[in-house]
């Protein structure tokens, strides 16, 4: 896969469409994401939320719903849980991100008794294209995750990892992400990265290629590893970049959405189905290709 849209590929027509639960259906851009996803006839969708309001806006975008189900809750934590509660019952198959703000809904996901918890650690992957990298490239973990440690790092390689063996990319370079390139005994992202590293050339940590820590330039850019004289099969070819922090990797997402303008595809991993979750503002294309990008899992 060198673009996004290739997602397209490697959908079967053989499967059924999955049934899709929207928490909080009134919000425009989902829906039209949600819309075009069912008329390709890749989804079933179950529309939890305000029915007027959902309608209204379905309406006023010109948007047909017949066939789709459904379900009327007018408040927002309500219908959060009636989406959840659905996945959790095998009465959908997959979640996504309605008009509720995110921490409401991981909150949701994460319920005891009724959430969509495996025992995994959950985390959030999201794909990139960019004119200026020259193929694909994941991020993570920018929005679930706020301050990971070593062990929720491994969690979240591990998560990243197994979902790109499904979508055709093997052996990942995986580039832990820092503020430099060597060990500053100051700054845990550096030994971690380390640790990282050890892990994976000592068999702990498997299915991919791990180097760090490395500065994002020397992740990304042949020629800005070369400069700094590192040797690395990772650095300039990364597939996967683990970020040190939550607030990194949101400016990293933000940064490469608004000034680089890529496109982006994201979902939250290690749940029992993936989840649709991206940014309010995200587009309508952005929200779609993430449906695509689900439809994986
Ligand atoms: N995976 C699995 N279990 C988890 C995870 C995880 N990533 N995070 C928490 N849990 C479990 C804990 O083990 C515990 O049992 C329970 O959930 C509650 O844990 P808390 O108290 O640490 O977590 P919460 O409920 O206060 O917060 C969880 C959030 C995911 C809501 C929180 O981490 C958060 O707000 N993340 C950032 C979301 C955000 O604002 N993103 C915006 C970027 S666009």
């Amino acid at each position: 896969m060198k673009k996004i849209k290739d997602l397209q590929t490697l959908i079967d027509s053989n499967v059924l469409p999955k049934r899709l639960a929207l928490a909080v259906s009134q919000d425009a851009h989902s829906l039209e994401a949600v819309n075009k996803a069912f008329l390709a006839g890749l989804i079933d969708p179950v529309l939890v939320g305000s029915k007027v309001e959902t309608l209204k806006i379905a309406q006023e975008l010109n948007l047909d719903f017949s066939g789709a189900t459904f379900i009327d809750e007018i408040y927002p934590s309500k219908a959060v849980e009636t989406a959840v509660k659905l996945v959790n019952e095998k009465k959908a198959d997959f979640l996504m991100k309605g008009n509720i703000p995110t921490p409401a809904l991981l909150k949701a996901v994460l319920n005891k008794e009724w959430g969509l918890r495996t025992g995994n650690l959950l985390s959030h992957f999201a794909l990139f294209e960019t004119e200026n990298y020259h193929k694909l490239i994941a991020v993570t973990d920018v929005a679930m995750n706020i301050a990971p440690n070593l062990k929720d790092k491994i969690g979240i390689i591990n998560n990243a990892v197994t979902f790109m063996y499904k979508l055709g990319i093997y052996l990942p370079k995986v580039a832990i992400i820092a503020a430099i390139e060597t060990v500053n005994e100051n700054m845990q992202a550096t030994l971690d990265a380390a640790m990282l590293s050890i892990m994976n050339k000592r068999g702990q940590i498997n299915d991919c290629v791990i180097d760090g820590p490395l500065a994002f330039d020397n992740a990304i850019s042949v020629e800005s590893a070369s400069h700094k004289k590192i040797k690395s099969e990772v650095a300039g070819d990364a597939d996967l970049l683990i970020m040190p922090n939550i607030e990194a990797g949101n400016v990293l997402y933000k940064s490469l959405v608004w000034f680089a303008k890529a496109k982006v595809a994201s979902v939250i991993l290690g749940a029992s189905s993936p989840i649709v979750l991206t940014s309010r503002s995200d587009s309508e294309e952005c929200k779609f290709d993430s449906i695509l990008l689900a439809t994986r899992g």
